[in-house]
């Protein structure tokens, strides 16, 4: 028998899935943007201003917090300052459709600095401020970006000599001099205008270039149009639920696309308030912010549950979270294990979302009307037809292992592999299908279940084996605080399994550990998905959206080069 974990019977937007899946069209919430009656489009339009003409005006759009700043801002505030930046951009020549990067910390600047930007029809791009000066030369390179929105401190990793396009960097915290080319921020704010006329323009118009690194070779600039906001909207709507009185914090950064589909286009398309928390992890830092500022809505990463998960239940038991309402996840497997403890601490089911940078929005979901069989993704998305293929296309029947793949045609498809027209065809190689490049099965209800990237799959005398499974069952380990999994060539059997766990607190490596984890995995799972062999790491290598880089893994037991770590964490 399958766990299933039923709603929570709350009133969703949604109620039922059967009754719109196969007959919901993107095109049927058309009508509710502005541009369905003026035929024109700009997204911070619909993001910011549109809500200023009506009773939202002076709700409370933004809420900011680190621990030097704790701001708010209402929509009429952002739509004047993201104004007033728009006209600080037009000032320095920029023009529809020239590309404006953003490299710096969370703070309501980049926000206010992104709004401004889309105002003018402008590309925007967002940096992990983490990048070193390699990273960003070769993102702002390939973009042949305009202009740097960045820190004094962090504009020591930008080598405008070696970036002839980028004509200005504007510098929002203050510094002794301004060489040529620089901006200062706060003085330019203040001498720009407040009322600004808009780039209005088509669902075609390019938006935001998303930078993504694929196993091997460079970092792939995926470009989003301005017609993905159709299907921010809705999933902000059906998916996160967004309701008129909601705290939402997505923790995403918007260096992921999750911080920017999730963390600024959703919520605000939904006249949401939305929270962004600055600084790094902290799990008494986190378990505060939900608390006193009675977040709602929260959208996290499996990597963050399990931080709060090995933070252990004391630390729970402090705080209230009787505000939270609904819980999700995005950006990899979400163990079983985890939404067994979700359920236990904070009482609530945590819905897992599958979908890419490719995919601009969610593809996959568990709707608040839906059961949660742990371990699956969910269903598509009304409106979205996604299927198991072969590598010639052919639909393969349940439970059968193959490509996830999504019939072409939604709203936040990419539209671009910037300057790579060949890396972009890669992903159409079967015509009508976006191939994902994630490897799962559907079952016989239509519950996807990921099992790997497609690369990632092992295959063990003559088995296949995804490499979640087996993950999820060492986290089940009280020893495990996480676990990534990868084939090992051998000689016999084709690939051995290789754990590499790190142990939580409290737990020292030892012969009599490892054997008792391979056991529980043994007996657990199945025997031939128990490691022959394992390894004890202070910490896996993932990238700075929380994903175990099993690739690195993979290289450095095989000692092969890693390929591209620009997204590595430190
Ligand atoms: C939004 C985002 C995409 C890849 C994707 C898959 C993995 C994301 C997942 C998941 C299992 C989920 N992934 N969500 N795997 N379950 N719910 O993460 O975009 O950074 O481009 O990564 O992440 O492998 O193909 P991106």
């Amino acid at each position: 028998m399958k766990e299933i974990i039923p709603p929570d019977g709350g009133q969703h937007h949604l109620k039922n899935y059967e009754s719109v899946f196969g007959t919901f069209r993107f095109e049927d919430v058309h009508a509710d943007f502005s541009w369905h009656t003026t035929g024109k489009v700009n997204m911070a339009y619909e993001l910011i201003d549109r809500h200023t003409t009506g009773p939202r005006k002076n709700k409370t759009a933004l809420l900011y917090a680190d621990d030097h700043r704790r701001e708010s801002y209402t929509f009429e505030d952002l739509r004047k300052l993201s104004n007033r930046f728009g006209h600080l951009l037009q000032r320095l020549g920029v023009s529809k459709g020239d590309r404006v990067f953003f490299f710096m910390p969370r703070s309501p600047e980049v926000y206010i600095g992104m709004l401004g930007a889309f105002k003018i029809g402008a590309v925007v791009g967002p940096l992990f401020e983490a990048f070193m000066e390699g990273a960003v030369t070769d993102r702002l390179a390939d973009a042949e970006a305009a202009v740097l929105v960045t820190t004094a401190a962090l504009k020591e990793r930008v080598p405008r000599g070696k970036l002839p396009n980028l004509r200005h960097l504007i510098i929002v915290d203050e510094q002794p001099e301004y060489a040529a080319g620089e901006v200062n921020f706060k003085q330019a704010m203040a001498e720009s205008e407040e009322e600004l006329e808009l780039a209005w323009g088509s669902l075609e118009d390019p938006m935001i270039l998303h930078y993504t690194s694929g196993s091997t070779g460079k970092p792939k600039g995926v470009l989003h149009v301005q017609g993905a906001m159709i299907q921010h909207y809705i999933t902000g709507k059906w998916v996160l639920d967004l309701q008129e009185d909601d705290i939402y914090w997505c923790t995403a950064d918007p260096g992921w696309v999750t911080g920017t589909s999730y963390g600024i286009f959703a919520p605000w398309l939904n006249g949401a308030t939305n929270l962004v928390r600055g600084g790094r992890f902290s799990a008494d830092g986190w378990y505060r912010t939900l608390q006193d500022y009675g977040v709602t809505v929260w959208y996290s990463a499996p990597t963050a549950f399990r931080m709060l998960m090995s933070a252990g239940d004391e630390l729970t038991a402090k705080y209230s979270f009787g505000r939270l309402r609904h819980v999700l996840s995005v950006g990899e497997p979400l163990n079983p294990e985890v939404i067994r403890w979700g359920l236990k601490v904070y009482g609530k089911r945590i819905h897992d979302t599958w979908w890419m940078t490719e995919t601009g929005a969610h593809m996959i979901v568990n709707l608040p009307c839906m059961d949660i069989r742990p371990g699956s993704m969910g269903k598509p998305f009304p409106g979205i037809e996604a299927a198991i293929v072969d590598n010639q296309g052919n639909v393969l029947p349940p439970n059968s292992l193959g490509n996830l793949a999504v019939k072409t045609g939604w709203p936040s498809m990419m539209r671009q592999i910037w300057n790579n027209p060949a890396k972009y065809d890669e992903y159409f190689s079967v015509p009508g299908w976006y191939i994902s490049g994630d490897s799962a099965y559907m079952d016989e209800d239509g519950y996807f279940w990921f099992q790997g990237r497609v690369d990632d799959v092992i295959n063990t005398s003559g088995e296949r084996v995804g490499p979640f499974e087996v993950e999820s069952k060492l986290v089940e380990h009280p020893a495990v605080a996480e676990a990534g999994v990868i084939g090992k060539p051998d000689p016999l059997r084709g690939e051995i399994i290789k754990a590499f766990i790190a142990l939580r607190e409290g737990y020292a490596p030892s012969d009599e550990l490892l054997d008792h984890i391979r056991l529980f995995v043994k007996t657990g799972l199945s025997a031939h998905a128990a490691p022959r062999e394992f390894e004890v790491l202070e910490k896996l290598p993932k990238t700075r959206s929380g994903k175990i880089m099993r690739r690195v893994l993979k290289a450095k037991e095989l000692g092969l080069p890693t390929g591209d770590l620009s997204t590595i964490e430190d």
